[in-house]
């Protein structure tokens, strides 16, 4: 499969989402510190106190940046690895891909930095047209087995 053209594009772009993922949890562990607001009572006491067993507004930013990642990222990598192997062009697959991971990038920044309304929703748009049309082709290509 990974001499296949379409899927080691399909690759490359998913394992970069997986990477900006997993950034977000490292800035999401730095700003706990950084804030001193520990989700679990253990880790409050070993950085100064049960006092800091507490929410933070910036952390639950960083926590919903991650979730929405969840919610859009892991339908992205099985659409995207069904897609690859229908049998579409690299030119129209690699522009699927692409949008959904700039539009996906533009959203992290524009949950992590608050930028101004309406930013992240038109960048969670815009990675759902991708999505979108890998499903449609994707059921047009098993229709007729179904
Ligand atoms: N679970 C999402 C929600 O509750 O908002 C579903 C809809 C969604 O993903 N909306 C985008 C978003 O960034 C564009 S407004 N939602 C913020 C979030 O999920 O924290």
């Amino acid at each position: 499969m990974i001499r296949n053209e379409v899927f080691s594009c399909f690759v490359f772009y998913a394992v970069l989402l997986v990477i900006k993922m997993y950034t977000i949890a490292i800035i999401t562990g730095q700003v706990r510190l950084r804030k001193k607001a520990f989700a679990n009572p253990e880790d409050a006491l070993r950085h100064g106190g049960l006092q800091f067993h507490r929410e933070d507004p910036y952390v639950e930013r960083c926590r919903r940046a991650h979730l929405n990642d969840l919610e859009n990222i892991l339908p992205f990598l099985f659409l995207g690895a069904i897609y690859s192997l229908t049998g579409p062009s690299l030119t129209v697959a690699r522009l699927h891909f692409l949008v959904f991971f700039l539009a996906r990038v533009l959203h992290s920044l524009a949950y992590l930095l608050a930028l101004r309304a309406p930013t992240r929703s038109l960048a969670y748009t815009a990675a759902q047209v991708p999505c979108v049309s890998m499903a449609v082709q994707i059921l047009m290509s098993v229709a007729s087995f179904a």
